[in-house]
């Protein structure tokens, strides 16, 4: 039984050599060297690129080497019916949180305009509020968001959350729905988004969101490029609607050389780092969701493909 493995050429050597150690009872390789394509039962990937996954005729299961499935979602030809397994785990969730806090913590301590000063040798000291003063939305309470929003409140912001279904979380206000989200973004200075791209999230981040949130609000984007209307961002920057960016994921990543985000001064273009997940504690994790599939056990990371992600 053949579990081949997709993901970035620089990281390929590195998710071989531990799915091999993980699963010695499988035939681990690599997407671009599959052996027969009927033994193949099990794939790891990250982008698989359009009907590379039809190509196994007995594939059981995908896993995702990320916790978005979009990447498989969009081809066209993804072979129907084979369930799909998204990556969680202790490190994912704590490096998102990292991510997430130190972006959260430069805003709201103007990092930025300390930047710019440095160079002229200017002593710029300014006070600026209290975080239980700040307000932080993030959009998306799942996995990551409900546990980047309750370390934010432990900090002491004053954090909302805004999810599709109703939630409950120490310490966050939440709105949901279509209906919450404009009370959720009347009170946002910082804004955070790690919702699943889906059709209804596409494109979400674009004018009509930026005018609703209040003036100078800056945003956060460690979610998909593809929530983010690239124009509508600059339009919005340059009318001061939006005071900052930071940006870690891309319509295409590498973020092409010539897009104006790389050298615009109110954006921070980080290389889709916020959370990525190693081959050691994402490794092991989906070693165990592998096993316990082939047991016929309940895999707790299943993606309910109903809700598309
Ligand atoms: P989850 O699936 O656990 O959570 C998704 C959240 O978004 C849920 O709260 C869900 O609501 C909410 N949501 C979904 N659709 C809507 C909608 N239409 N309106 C309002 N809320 C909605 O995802 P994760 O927290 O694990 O990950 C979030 C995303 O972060 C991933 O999909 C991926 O794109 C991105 N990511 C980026 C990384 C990086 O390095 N930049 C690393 C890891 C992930 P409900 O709770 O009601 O279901
Ligand atoms: C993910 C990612 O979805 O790295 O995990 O973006």
């Amino acid at each position: 039984m053949t579990l081949v493995i997709r993901v970035g050429p620089a990281r390929q050597t590195w998710w071989l050599e531990h799915m091999t150690t993980l699963l010695p009872e499988l035939d681990v390789r690599l997407w671009d060297d599959p052996g027969p394509l009927e033994a193949v039962k099990y794939a790891v990937v990250w982008k698989p690129p359009a009907g590379g996954l039809k190509q196994f005729p007995n594939l059981e299961v995908i896993h995702s080497i990320g916790a978005g499935i979009d990447h498989i979602l969009e081809d066209p030809e993804l072979p129907a019916g084979v369930p799909i397994i998204r990556a969680t785990g202790d490190d994912l969730t704590q490096r998102m949180r990292e991510y997430v806090a130190l972006h959260v913590l430069r805003f709201h301590r103007n990092l930025p305009a300390l930047e710019e000063a440095m160079p002229l040798r200017e002593w710029r000291q300014s006070v600026n509020p209290p975080a239980y003063e700040r307000k932080v939305g993030i959009m998306g309470l799942g996995n990551l968001g409900a546990d980047c929003a309750k370390a934010l409140s432990v900090l002491g912001f004053d954090v909302a959350g805004w999810s599709r279904s109703e939630k409950t979380i120490d310490g966050v206000t939440t709105f949901h729905a279509p209906e919450g989200l404009d009370a959720f973004l009347a009170r946002t200075e910082i804004l955070v988004c790690l919702l699943p791209l889906t059709e209804e999230t596409r494109g979400i981040l674009n004018t009509s969101l930026f005018d609703r949130l209040p003036k100078g609000a800056s945003i956060i984007n460690a979610a998909r490029g593809q929530h983010l209307v690239d124009d509508d961002l600059l339009d919005a920057l340059a009318r001061n609607q939006i005071d900052g960016a930071t940006l870690d994921v891309f319509h295409t990543e590498p973020l092409p050389a010539k897009h104006p985000f790389w050298e615009h001064p109110k954006v921070l273009v980080t290389p889709h780092v916020a959370s990525l997940i190693d081959p050691d504690a994402g490794g092991k994790r989906i070693a165990a969701n592998l096993r316990r599939f082939i047991a016929g056990e309940d895999v707790p990371d299943m993606v309910d493909l109903s809700r598309g992600y």
